[in-house]
């Protein structure tokens, strides 16, 4: 064969396999040709033309992607009809949109789905065979859309499809921390997508692949700008940048939100004061509002940290939350906007246990806020760490609607180059129970509302994505960004399915691919909790970048903000001491989880040094001492990440070699980097026990000092 022939011939067995050059940068929108060719002929036979009339922007993107997914999937074109004059035709719109909706009887079931939802049916439609895809408003038939080919990409059957779906949790938003020069804090996937110098003028295709990609996991807003806000982004000339961007975001049902600084007035209103009480001060913000909703009609709203980290807040003149957050609500409430106002709040004089300062500070402000305020909490009570209980505010406010803030991008889970699944980690928190109202008072039930009847309700991510090619520094990190999505539509989704969508419709739907990759991604999260902070320990990493470990942090402007405070080891044993005899947060909790956590016998071991100071020899479920538990997790962390590199050994030629490789890479990145992790904690955490590596386990490669050493000055992220 002539060389010629034969790159012809592999390049035609390549495109037949479906196995072709990939950078991540389609994320799970990839539609490659179905490739059982038998489920390829049944759904050609299944779906022969689209009926989807309608001239506005949202039917429009919801039209063109169902062209573009059915061409890629079925490998062919699907023709646009008007009329139902054959088998196979997929209705889609709203009963105002297509007239062929309008005569189905479908009332029952449209009146569930709400101003989002869909229902998908299989249903006679003029005596032919159809698919309906219908809701009350366009962005619903939007993500019906995309609910349907998510069906085609994860080769699900067609016959017999009766879905009703509808969003659980109201506002389902991205809070990007994107600096207005483009720095991302606490970003690992390059410089933020916004790029603040070109607009209004030029639009970035990328921004419509964004809202793309929210809309297609059910994301309906966007907060353009970082917690650590700047008072420049409420100005005229940035209005307008915002502005273009809510303009190309609107057709995929994607709001704009904006970070709002609380010393505003005074930074670019040229106010003395940003007294909430000041009448001055609420003039202002009410005709900066009136100013955005002129540029943005549909703006969402305001998201503020205050009074936290250094922030400016309404405590910096002696008022609450409550009044800091009502001048605000007032301001964007005659336009339908509301103020997600975050809880993440410890004083810098205070020397209570930092778990238990946001509790302190908002209980007793339980229903002093607008009705458009949402306060927004962590999952956890100290800071998005590999592993922590769920936050005591969540059941602890019926008065005030509570959203949930998770963490996407993976700060304190190995940045983008670990492979750190969250869905198990999102799952955990939602699924448990707060016992505010007895038994079966699910997180999960507080954020959609339902447990105290909340009016309105809300799930925030922290976003990880930016301007790498693959979107979130790794092809694998996009999962976190998928798993949210998923989620906050669903509070009550399990893992295991999220990831076998996000597997099937990323890489491929081969169960050779699938299951092994699933287990691997499953066990991932419980990894990086061994390596890095198993048994309830907590902020151990390295000052201020916080990339690898630090346990010997201590020191500097406030002891919060070092380790030995969390971790707390001393010659007797570790932990932190939070029963009532120690700092009492868990009083915060509700009987019986309290007691649960008070007490050793029953706290779980995952937990154990969250609550407790637990000698060395402390006898662990196991049969193990505390101490050499400790050595087997931090072992067994690193085991792990062996696994999972055989794992994807096994899989190779299974995917393209370009994200099969860069995932090979990082994993060997993740293992050099857990091994750094047990090494400096094992060491650092022996000067207080005294006690020896037993052995069987692995010595640590270096000293103590050689790991205390290690500096990082350009760490991305900060
Ligand atoms: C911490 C981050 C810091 C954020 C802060 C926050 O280290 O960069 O500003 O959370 O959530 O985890 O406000």
């Amino acid at each position: 064969m002539s060389t010629r022939l034969a790159t012809a011939a592999l390049v035609g067995l390549l495109l037949a396999s479906g196995v072709h050059a990939e950078d991540g940068h389609a994320l799970w929108l990839r539609y490659p040709p179905v490739s059982d060719v038998a489920l390829r002929d049944e759904y050609r036979a299944a779906i022969s033309a689209v009926a989807c009339p309608g001239e506005n922007a949202t039917l429009g993107v919801a039209r063109e992607e169902l062209a573009r997914g059915l061409r890629g999937l079925l490998d062919e074109e699907v023709p646009l009809v008007n009329s139902i004059s054959r088998d196979g035709v997929v209705v889609v719109g709203t009963p105002q949109s297509s007239p062929v909706v309008a005569a189905l009887d479908l009332e029952t079931d449209l009146r569930k789905v709400g101003d989002e939802g869909f229902l998908i049916r299989s249903m006679s439609v003029a005596g032919k065979r159809a698919t309906v895809i219908a809701a009350n408003h366009d962005v619903g038939v939007l993500y019906g859309v995309f609910h349907f080919l998510r069906l085609l990409q994860t080769h699900r059957r067609l016959e017999g499809l009766s879905l009703v779906e509808a969003p659980r949790v109201q506002l389902r938003v991205l809070d990007h921390w994107d600096n207005l020069d483009r720095t991302v804090e606490r970003g690992y996937a390059g410089f933020s997508l916004w790029d603040w110098h070109k607009l209004p003028d030029y639009l970035d295709p990328r921004y419509t692949d964004y809202a793309r990609a929210n809309a297609s996991i059910g994301l309906n807003g966007t907060v353009l700008t970082n917690v650590n806000a700047n008072a420049t982004v409420l100005r005229a000339e940035y209005l307008q940048k915002a502005a273009a961007l809510a303009d190309v975001f609107r057709p995929w049902g994607i709001r704009v939100y904006l970070t709002a600084r609380f010393s505003a007035p005074m930074e670019i209103g040229g106010l003395e004061t940003a007294d909430p009480l000041a009448p001055a001060v609420a003039r202002w913000w009410k005709d900066k509002a009136d100013e955005i909703y002129r540029h943005i009609p549909d703006f969402g709203g305001f998201l503020v940290k205050a009074n936290s980290e250094g922030q400016p807040g309404p405590q910096d003149y002696g008022r609450s939350h409550a009044e800091g957050a009502n001048v605000l609500a007032d301001a964007v409430a005659p336009h339908g906007g509301v103020v997600m106002w975050r809880a993440f709040v410890y004083s810098s004089e205070e020397p209570e246990d930092r778990a238990k300062q946001a509790y302190s500070e908002f209980v007793p402000l339980d229903g002093s806020f607008r009705p458009n305020v949402l306060i927004q909490v962590k999952n956890g009570p100290i800071d998005f760490q590999p592993r922590e209980p769920f936050h005591p505010l969540f059941g602890a406010m019926p008065e005030t609607p509570l959203m949930m803030e998770f963490q996407i991008t993976q700060e304190y889970l190995g940045f983008a180059t670990h492979l750190a699944f969250l869905a198990p980690l999102y799952e955990e928190v939602l699924r448990s129970d707060t016992y505010a109202r007895g038994e079966g008072s699910l997180v999960a039930d507080v954020i959609d509302g339902s447990l105290h009847g909340y009016q309105r309700t809300g799930m925030a991510g922290v976003a990880n994505t930016g301007t790498d090619r693959n979107w979130c520094g790794s092809v694998m990190a996009c999962a976190n960004w998928f798993a949210f999505g998923r989620l906050a539509w669903d509070p009550m989704l399990e893992s295991p399915a999220i990831a076998d969508e996000w597997i099937r419709m990323t890489f491929s739907n081969d169960p050779g691919f699938v299951a092994p990759v699933k287990t691997m991604m499953l066990a991932s999260r419980e990894a990086v909790v061994d390596y890095m902070t198993p048994l309830g320990l907590h902020h151990l990493m390295a000052r201020g970048h916080h990339y690898g470990p630090g346990p010997w942090v201590s020191g500097g402007p406030r002891a919060d903000w070092t380790s030995v405070y969390y971790h707390r080891a001393d010659e007797e044993g570790i932990g932190f001491d939070r029963t009532t005899t120690g700092s009492d947060a868990v009083s915060q909790y509700f009987p019986p989880v309290r007691d649960q956590y008070e007490s050793l016998e029953t706290v779980p071991e995952e937990l154990l040094l969250w609550f407790h100071h637990v000698p060395w020899d402390h006898r662990m479920a196991s049969g193990r001492t505390l101490w050499n538990e400790l050595l087997y997790r931090y072992q067994r962390g690193v085991d792990r990440v062996r696994g999972m590199q055989e794992t994807w050994r096994s899989v190779e030629g299974l995917i393209d070699s370009e994200r099969y490789e860069q995932v090979k890479a990082f994993l060997a990145i993740q293992e050099k980097e857990a091994r750094w992790w047990r090494d400096a904690c094992v060491l650092y955490f022996q000067t207080f026990s005294r006690l020896p590596i037993p052995d069987g386990y692995e010595r640590p490669e270096r000293t103590l000092e050689e790991y205390e050493a290690i500096t990082h000055p350009y760490a991305p992220g900060i």
